[in-house]
């Protein structure tokens, strides 16, 4: 979509085992700070190691002691799930150009997080009008979203793929099902 470089991105199981920071400018999407002793184990290492190079944080899995902590910093862009039933709704056009351009995306490895990454490679588009809806869905169930025709096959798709041959068969999945970059794992 108009750049020349493929953004490397890597995906993130757990909050508490992060990888180490990719090189150069990162953005972090929809990555918890880790719960209990894991904060100050695993995310402010990975943070004082970015250090300059992260270039926005997108987040929504509220952390009181942690988003207190990084208050003020502008390029923390942290929305409680109650205001933001799923991540991606908050990577928006504004933010991804705020952010400036990155080299590397981190992003939770489940749909609003691989969603995430999708739009804000897409510079805040959304891959198809529902994605947004389709996040909140698959990731506050029992809230009053619905899942899109779409959506719903592309959570089959990535159920299936997990129960199949993990991760890379999930990455396949997206790639194919919404036009994320084949070579972005790197591999
Ligand atoms: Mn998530």
């Amino acid at each position: 979509m108009g750049s020349t470089q493929a953004v490397r991105v890597v995906f993130v199981e757990q909050p508490g085992s992060l990888p180490t920071p990719p090189e150069g400018h990162v953005a972090v999407l929809d990555v918890a700070f880790a719960g209990g002793e894991n904060f100050e184990k695993v995310t402010l290492p990975f943070l004082e190691a970015l250090g300059d190079r992260l270039a926005v944080w997108i987040d929504h899995h509220e952390h009181p002691v942690g988003w207190a902590r990084v208050r003020g910093d502008p390029r923390f862009r942290l929305v409680p799930n109650r205001d933001a039933h799923a991540c991606p709704e908050l990577v928006t056009r504004d933010v991804v150009e705020r952010a400036g351009p990155v080299d590397a995306i981190v992003a939770h490895a489940d749909l609003d997080g691989l969603l995430s990454a999708v739009k804000f490679l897409r510079k805040g588009e959304p891959p198809w009008p529902e994605a947004d809806e389709d996040a909140r869905a698959a990731d506050s169930p029992g809230r009053g979203h619905a899942l899109s025709s779409f959506g719903h096959l592309l959570v089959e798709a990535l159920d299936e793929a997990r129960s199949w041959r993990r991760p890379r068969a999930r990455k396949r999945a997206a790639s194919w099902w919404c036009g994320f970059p084949r070579t972005s794992d790197g591999r």
